[in-house]
Order: structure tokens, then C-alpha cells, then sequence
């Protein structure tokens, strides 16, 4: 179980204690990402493992230090619950029953299938335009696009680029967008969320440009990878493959049997 955790004091250490009790064979790892209060002394009393970073990241940035080192340890999968008592870990084994059972290698919450949602109206409104604008970059059905509660396989997480992720706020969009390029399957679950706790770190206007280049970045790279994936079918159909690998990558064959491999003009994309 990752974690992140700024300047969670009076929280933290709540949320490390339901997370634990909630299997037995759970780990809990807070990243305390440079905060200036007892973060860290909370969670470790509580019983989790602490990682402190020395200068602040963002939540990006802490989520990525307890991906590489989930990475580097056992365990089948790596789950994230904030460490402000906003997501209920009480509802991880959903999480985990669903990377089982549906045949994907990361679930994200969505707060929006249940009807007593405690948000502002102005958040959800921002909320569904980005919820929006990520479904259009990716490419598949978005249902909360700004979640931080996620469980993903090891599987999965191996096929994920930290370095394209960002340090800072967006990093669930980013998530996603890097799930669409690397095809792993994303599902969505009902998921609880409570507004409160402490007051929100997020400033609307640096959180709207932030987004902004997050999305606009995720759509470059996505069709970079679409273009070279494309060139890389092109040349191994080149190189004389096997003409199902062809059929499998979208281009259609045409002309005579013989002839079907090693030429470029029998390729209709
Ligand atoms: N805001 C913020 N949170 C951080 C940072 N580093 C780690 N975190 C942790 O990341 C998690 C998510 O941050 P939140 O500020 O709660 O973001 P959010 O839940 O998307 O938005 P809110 O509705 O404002 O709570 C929390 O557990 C934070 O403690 C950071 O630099 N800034
Ligand atoms: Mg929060």
C-alpha cells in the first residue's frame, strides 16, 4: 500500500491503522514528501514503513518513489490511498477483487457512481470537463479522471514509463494516458470519498494550467507512440514477417499470394 502524504498530521497515522487492518497481508509504505510536521513520527507509530523525500515533489513525485520501490520488492500489487483520509481503505479489497476477477492490471476509483457525493459544485463541474478531456486523449471511457485511489499489478506497473509521469498534480491523467499507449486494461469501481479532513492544497488556476500541459503532453506522446508503433509494423512487414503479424497491426494484403510479403506497395494501411 503506498501512501503519499504532505503535511498529514492527525490523519496519516488513521489511515495507516484502518489500511493494515484491512489484511493481513498488506504493507504499508507512507512517502512523506518533505512535510514539516510529524507526518512521518504518526506513520511510523502507526506501523508503516516511511519514505522521506528531502525536498518536496508533489504528489506525482511521491506516488513514483513508492511505484520504484514496490518495483524492486514482492508483492503482486501495488495499491495508492491518500494518506488525508479522503479514500476508504476499508474498500481495497473491492480493488484487488476486481484486478482478479476482470481480467485488467489497474483500477481507479470513481467517486461519481454513487449519488451522495459530498463535492462542490464547482469541482465536479471541473471534474467532468477533465474527466472530458482525458477520454479524449486516451481513447477509451473515462469515469474519474482526478482519482488517486488505484490498485495496479506488477504486470502492469512493469509497463509503465516513470519517466513520463509527472511529479506534480495530473498525475492520475497521466496514469492513464501511459495505460492507453501500453494497452493495459483499465476498469473503473464505485469508490467512496470524503471532502474533508483539511483544507485542499489545490490552487485552481496553477491546477488548471498544470492539467493543461499534462493533457496536451499525454496527446503528443500518445500519437508519437501511434506513429512509431505504426513504423515499426511497417518495417517488420518490410523485413518479410509473417503476414499474420500484418493482419494483426491493422494493414490489409493485396496482390497475389506469392508476392504478399517484402513489398510496399501490396500494403494498404
Ligand atoms: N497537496 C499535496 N499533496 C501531496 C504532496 N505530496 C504528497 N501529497 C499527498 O498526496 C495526496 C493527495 O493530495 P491532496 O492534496 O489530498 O489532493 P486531492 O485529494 O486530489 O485533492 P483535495 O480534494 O484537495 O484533497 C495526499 O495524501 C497528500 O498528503 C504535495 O506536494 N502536495
Ligand atoms: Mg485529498
Amino acid at each position: 500500500m503506498i501512501i503519499p502524504a504532505y503535511n498529514e498530521e492527525g490523519r496519516v497515522g488513521i489511515v495507516v491503522r484502518k489500511t493494515l487492518a484491512t489484511g493481513t497481508d498488506y504493507a504499508a509504505v507512507v512517502i512523506d514528501d518533505a512535510s514539516s510536521d510529524r507526518t512521518a513520527k504518526e506513520a511510523t507509530d502507526a506501523g508503516a514503513r516511511v519514505i522521506r523525500h528531502r525536498v518536496r515533489t508533489g504528489v506525482g513525485g511521491a506516488i513514483k518513489t513508492g511505484y520504484k520501490l514496490f518495483k524492486q520488492e514482492k508483492g503482486d500489487v501495488a495499491v495508492v490511498v491518500n494518506a488525508d483520509g479522503q479514500h476508504d481503505p476499508f474498500e481495497i479489497p473491492a480493488f484487488l477483487r476486481a484486478l482478479l476477477d476482470d481480467d485488467c492490471d489497474y483500477v481507479v476509483g470513481n467517486r461519481f457512481s454513487r449519488r451522495e457525493l459530498n463535492m462542490p459544485k464547482f469541482r465536479r463541474f471541473g471534474n467532468m470537463v477533465l474527466t472530458f478531456l482525458t477520454r479524449l486523449v486516451v481513447g477509451f471511457d473515462v469515469k474519474d479522471s482526478q482519482m488517486g485511489f488505484t490498485a495496479i499489478t506488477r504486470e502492469g506497473l512493469s509497463k509503465i514509463n516513470l519517466l513520463y509521469l509527472t511529479d506534480g498534480w495530473g498525475f492520475p491523467n497521466d496514469m492513464l494516458i501511459e495505460c492507453s499507449i501500453k494497452r493495459i486494461k483499465v476498469k473503473f469501481i464505485p469508490a467512496t470519498w470524503s471532502y474533508g479532513g483539511r483544507r485542499s492544497y489545490i490552487k485552481l488556476r496553477p491546477y488548471v494550467i498544470r492539467l493543461g500541459l499534462v493533457l496536451a503532453r499525454g496527446w503528443i506522446r500518445k500519437i508519437l507512440f501511434s506513429i512509431l508503433d505504426f513504423a515499426a509494423n511497417i518495417s517488420a512487414a518490410q523485413r518479410g514477417c509473417n503476414p499474420k503479424i500484418l493482419e494483426e497491426s491493422g494493414l490489409i494484403l493485396e496482390g497475389p499470394t506469392d508476392h504478399r510479403v517484402g513489398s510496399m506497395r501490396h500494403l494498404r494501411p
